[in-house]
């Protein structure tokens, strides 16, 4: 029996579970450059898509630079807040968890007011474009509410497990 039914698991494993695993992006701000001085990282968000689930990596030497996430006119005007809202790490990894407009500036001497160091990006909501679940191999899972979809998912992959 597990053995008829496993090349279809097989497959819904496959169609429903690794769309989900390459869905989150971690981006590292500024590429090889990180997060510094003089670089323009409008540029480099432009042709960037960013989701909820994502996450952004601001790498570079701890004590140079930091991160503060701010609003809008803080952003706009290099207002920087209270220290002990820094993150310092050098290795600052931030979740995306929620999506709009976001906005990130370096807290130290005039890095954000006059050498650049400030990115702002639009975070869209989770659901990445879709996995059509088309070419599953089931008919149940297309016209199912998302939670039910999920629970399905969850139950899948628990009898998988136990049969592979
Ligand atoms: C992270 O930043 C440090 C300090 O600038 C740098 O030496 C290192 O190469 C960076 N890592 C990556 C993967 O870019
Ligand atoms: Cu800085």
């Amino acid at each position: 029996m597990a053995s008829m039914k496993s090349p279809v698991i097989f497959a819904i494993v496959a169609v429903v579970v690794l769309p989900t695993l390459t869905m989150a992006t971690e981006f590292w701000v500024g590429d090889t450059s990180g997060w510094t001085v003089n670089f323009n990282y409008q540029d480099w968000a432009k042709d960037k898509v960013f989701h909820v689930g994502d996450s952004l990596v601001f790498n570079y030497t701890m004590g140079f630079h930091n991160v503060f996430k701010v609003d809008g006119a803080a952003f706009k005007d290099c207002v920087i807040p209270p220290a002990n809202e820094a993150l310092t790490s050098g290795h600052d990894v931030i979740p995306l968890q929620a999506p709009g407009k976001k906005w990130y500036i370096c807290g130290v001497g005039d890095h954000c007011a006059k050498k650049g160091q400030k990115l702002t990006i639009t975070v869209n909501d989770g659901a990445a474009p879709a996995p059509a679940p088309a070419p599953a191999p089931t008919d149940a899972a297309s016209g199912l509410g998302t939670s039910v979809y999920h629970v399905l998912m969850a139950a899948v992959v628990a009898v998988a497990l136990v049969l592979l």
